[in-house]
């Protein structure tokens, strides 16, 4: 028997087969995640934000395998701040994972356990380590659509409360028309 592979369009990032599944998030979704509540209360709920696909081979939690998916962001901003996914830390603090832009512009935010918040720019070819233990959002930038491979181990888990409690330290936001990371008070 011959399994039929996924299929990565590598000029959208667009993955296509069997298994392949795909969650989207709208503004209406993402309460809290943006510094502007006021502007994010006038947005139209429904607006996309990021959809992600993925391909899980194994379950969530199988130690040994690994996740494959791509995210595709929005360009927009609620107030100052680029369109952005909520970001997580890894629930097994020491799993690590790679991402590599494939369309658009824009930013990987990371924050160590120290609360030290730094930034990489995404463009179409860049590869992008993520470190374990770290926090990672992405942020977009540019006016298309920003698309992101990824690959991540099944047994990392997403820790999202962690980040919803708290935040990151800092927020990319537009500060006279480029991204600025501004430490939040
Ligand atoms: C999974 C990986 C990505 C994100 C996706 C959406 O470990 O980091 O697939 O899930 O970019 O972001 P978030 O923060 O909503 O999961
Ligand atoms: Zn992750």
């Amino acid at each position: 028997m011959i399994n039929e592979p996924i299929r990565v369009d590598f000029s959208t990032g667009e993955l296509a087969g069997e298994g392949v599944e795909e969650v989207c998030r709208t503004l209406g979704q993402l309460e809290g995640l943006f510094r502007d509540k006021e502007a994010w209360g006038v947005m139209n709920a429904a607006q996309l934000v990021y959809r992600v696909q993925m391909f899980r081979p194994v379950a969530e939690g199988v130690v040994g395998g690994l996740f494959w998916g791509t995210t595709f962001v929005e360009p927009g901003l609620v107030g100052d701040e680029y369109f952005m996914t909520k970001g997580h830390f890894h629930v097994l603090r020491n799993r690590s994972e790679y991402y590599v832009t494939t369309g658009g512009e824009g930013a990987l935010i990371l924050m160590d356990e120290g609360r030290r918040t730094r930034f990489e720019l995404m463009r179409p070819g860049s590869v992008h380590y993520i470190p374990s233990s770290h926090a990672h959002r992405v942020a977009n930038t540019g006016s298309s659509v920003l698309s992101f491979l990824a690959c991540w181990p099944s047994d990392a888990g997403h820790d999202y409360e962690s980040v919803l409690e708290h935040g990151f330290s800092a927020r990319l936001r537009r500060v006279d028309g480029s991204p600025f990371l501004v430490e939040e008070p």
